[in-house]
């Protein structure tokens, strides 16, 4: 009998080897990562409550490990082969993002595990965006796009003959596994020969800059890996001393005692150079981004979330940017700052674990084991992404040119067709990790009754 290595394993050899990748590639990203391991390293030691919460929560250890990336691609075609290929590592589209709304013309889903073990052991996600051409105007520019893009093949034969391999044996062995990382990195490297002319690439950055990204190029190179920071702030402020100029403002929820969701801040990459048909020109492909993860919002906190984000944003419009975060703070201010009253009142979501505090009778509710010690509720970490939050991250390396107005016309039937399945619902993975950790820790307490 063959073993086959567990998807898990397959993905952190790939995150791996991507990050060796664009460590090779994209001098800055190791900067960063120094960085972001100093102020992680710094926020830990001050923190002593916040190193055992993680620590007792199975969180610790994956903090190192954690990182998201981001592709653009071109076709259905790419999407379908991409979704393949991700499965092989563990890694299933959840969400949908309409990116339309805010001139960029795209849609998206997140690549990443869904088991809580799967979670824990490496939580890398890949942020997808698929190309929209039918929102270009310029249809005959979009008909010549289509055609370029139809010529390309981004995922190797080697990579596609493992991922038959893998569907039919349902797995790879150790060996097959190291080789198909090897081929799937080719997908996302980078290429400095570009597939079209000088003059094509210029017609394509007048219609979207993120039209030639996609285009002019061989595949769909990585555009940013985006390691994990527990003090964005801090990361934001120290980023000039160590030669990175980050974006204005931070996107996401305020600095907040008890973090919600994700904060995100990114920095513009260099030109690099490139060759069209020979000739020398260049384009800003790759950037650099960190993100704090929070909590996990339920329905209901979510809902509070996007207003209050709204109510800010409509009101920065108004006012001028300026005092962006006393409004991001203001609007956000009726939200409570601590995880117990987050999930009293259901605004967040929580994985529960039994201690081994034996009670001497039947408590009366939740919240009277956890008083007593018997049953901890740690934060179930958010591992999705926001779609504002994704469009301001967008903007910031693509250029103040580049606002187009889109009609905003989300099409999600579309996006699975090309997909070839339906992305999962975030709000139902959340919701089922808390209900099955609290079904085990209450049998286990002798508490099934609550
Ligand atoms: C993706 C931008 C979105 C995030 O972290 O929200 C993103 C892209 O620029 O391709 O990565
Ligand atoms: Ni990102």
């Amino acid at each position: 009998m063959t073993t086959h290595m567990h998807p898990d394993k397959i993905r952190t050899l790939f995150s791996q080897a991507m990050s060796d990748m664009y460590r090779a590639e994209v001098p800055q990203y190791g900067t960063l990562m120094e960085l972001v391991r100093d102020v992680n390293d710094a926020a830990l030691k001050e923190n002593p409550a916040l190193k055992s919460r993680l620590e007792a929560a199975g969180e610790l250890d994956r903090l190192d490990v954690e990182r998201h990336g981001a592709i653009r691609l071109g076709t259905a075609q790419e999407l379908a082969a991409i979704r393949r290929m991700f499965a092989v590592m563990g890694m299933f589209p959840v969400s949908y993002y309409d990116l339309s709304v805010a001139g960029i013309p795209v849609h998206s889903t997140a690549f990443r595990p869904v088991e809580q073990a799967s979670l824990q052991a490496n939580p890398f996600r890949v942020f997808t965006s698929l190309l929209r051409l039918d929102l270009v105007e310029d249809r005959a520019l979009a008909e010549k796009s289509e055609q370029i893009l139809s010529k390309r093949q981004i995922v190797t034969d080697g990579a596609f003959a493992l991922i038959d391999m893998a569907e039919k044996q349902g797995g790879l062995t150790e060996e097959q596994a190291h080789k198909f990382v090897q081929e799937a990195l080719e997908t996302f490297r980078w290429h400095r020969d570009a597939t079209v002319d000088a003059q094509t690439y210029e017609q394509l950055v007048a219609a979207h800059r993120l039209i030639a990204d996609v285009v002019s190029f061989k595949g769909p190179h990585i555009n940013h890996l985006t390691p994990r920071t527990l003090d964005i702030d801090a990361v934001q402020a120290q980023m000039p001393s160590r030669g990175i100029a980050p974006k204005a403002v931070i996107e996401g929820p305020p600095r907040r005692k008890t973090d919600i969701l994700l904060r995100q801040t990114s920095f513009k990459a260099l030109d690099e150079e490139v060759l069209f048909q020979g000739v020398a020109g260049s384009h800003t492909a790759r950037f650099g981004e960190i993100e704090q993860r929070g909590v996990a919002l339920t329905p209901a906190g979510r809902e509070f979330y996007d207003k209050a984000l709204t109510q800010t944003r409509d009101a920065a419009s108004k006012s001028g940017a300026d005092n962006y975060t006393a409004l991001l703070e203001a609007a956000f201010s009726a939200l409570p700052d601590d995880l117990e009253t987050l999930r009293q009142e259901r605004l967040a979501f929580f994985r529960y674990r039994a201690t081994d505090k034996t009670l001497a009778s039947k408590a009366e509710n939740l919240s009277e084991l956890i008083a007593s010690g018997a049953l901890i509720a740690d934060p179930q970490i958010y591992e999705d992404f926001l779609p504002v939050s994704a469009a301001g991250i967008f903007q910031s390396n693509l250029g103040a040119e580049d606002q187009s107005n889109y009609s905003a016309s989300a099409n999600q039937d579309a996006f699975e067709a090309a997909l070839g399945t339906k992305v999962i619902d975030e709000m139902a993975l959340y919701a089922q990790i808390e209900i099955d950790s609290l079904t085990a820790a209450l049998a286990q307490l002798g508490q099934s009754h609550l």
